[in-house]
């Protein structure tokens, strides 16, 4: 039986120092090595973890779909080897990374658990050990009495989230994440209790890594007073664009007017996909409730149903990058791949 797991670094809030050792004001960045950071905490060494890094760490700002495929790169090598893996990621885009990898990571049969902190683990209030000791736990899985879960998930304070299902919702606080359409898949108190029913199946074929990748995407939120011009001169600007996601009001309701209609018109006989999602933090797009959607259904927009906006992009680009047909690329975006949608 596998008994290690991977800790696989690439930076955020929870590895950071200040940039003026003696100046607890001055702003953080990422220390050069886990090693210095995790120097005062021996407990972690009792946890069986092998322990890498990307070339650099970064503060998740600086994140790329070109970290995407070295993180990828690095489960890829090691898949066999381990019995899950732990990514330390900045909360800032932890939910765009886990959503990518889990569109990339096929047929997934281990947890990949990403995890991060609000507060670096060098100040001595900081919720770091916790989120790293409990995600080290959920990836080790049988060796702690947890039960298997074959997806990518963000641990993070006391909840076990699907990873395309979560939002950063908070920049403050210790909870930091939530998955505004989808159930915690566990809840972490004194026990870590796993909500069984709601974690994907073990899958039937074997694993692989599917990296296709088309990041010419481009995401615009709609608001009063919105010139849709915005749109047409962006695209026009730059032909590479190849989908569109649009944020738009409630139910995926978007302005009338024969000006903004239009634009989206040409816009997508230029074949690029336009994916509509919900401003709103909960609940879905149902195009054609309103009026105010019927006429992005005969332009062919797709719908984006309850996808979280980090979800339905890096949805996107991994679809772009297999090339398909544009009824082929609705009907992947509009059906479930690995959990992103309720249907
Ligand atoms: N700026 C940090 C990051 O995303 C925030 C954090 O990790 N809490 O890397």
């Amino acid at each position: 039986m596998l008994e290690k797991i991977l800790i696989i670094n690439t930076g955020g809030t929870i590895g950071m120092v200040h940039s003026d050792e003696l100046d607890s004001s001055s702003p953080l960045r990422p220390a050069k090595s886990w090693r210095e950071v995790a120097k005062n905490h021996p407990i972690l060494d009792r946890f069986p973890t092998d322990y890498c890094q990307l070339e650099t760490l970064i503060d998740s700002s600086d994140m790329q779909p070109k970290l995407w495929m070295d993180i990828l790169n690095i489960i890829e090598t090691n898949y066999y080897n381990y019995r899950g893996f732990v990514i330390l990621h900045g909360t800032d885009t932890m939910a765009y990374t886990a959503s990518a990898l889990s569109f990339m990571l096929k047929n997934l049969d281990k947890p990949v658990v990403l995890t991060g902190s609000q507060v670096p683990l060098i100040n001595p209030r900081s919720d770091a050990l916790q989120n790293l000791i409990t995600s080290i736990q959920i990836a080790g899985n049988r060796i702690y009495g947890v039960k298997n879960i074959p997806e990518v998930t963000i641990c993070f304070r006391d909840e076990l989230l699907r990873g395309n299902r979560a939002r950063k919702i908070d920049a403050t606080n210790y909870f930091g994440f939530s998955s505004p359409n989808y159930i915690s898949l566990g809840e972490i108190g004194c026990e870590i209790k796993i909500n069984n029913k709601k974690v994907l199946d073990m899958p039937k074929e074997e694993f692989f890594v599917d990296p296709t990748f088309n990041e010419n995407v481009i995401s615009f939120e709609i608001y009063p007073g919105f010139n849709p011009l915005y749109i047409k001169t962006i695209t026009e600007a730059h032909p590479e664009i190849k989908g569109i996601v649009l944020k738009t009001y409630g139910n995926g309701n978007a302005p009338t007017s024969e000006k903004f209609i239009n634009i989206l018109k040409e816009v997508s006989e230029k074949n690029i996909a336009i994916v509509n999602i919900s401003q709103c933090a909960t609940g879905s797009v149902k195009m054609g409730l309103y009026e105010a959607s019927s006429a992005l259904i005969s332009l062919g927009v797709i719908s984006g149903h309850d996808m979280t906006p980090e979800a339905a992009i890096t949805k996107l680009m991994y679809l772009l990058g297999k090339n398909l047909s544009f009824l082929d690329l609705k009907t992947a975006m509009e059906n479930n791949l690995c959990g992103e949608v309720s249907l």
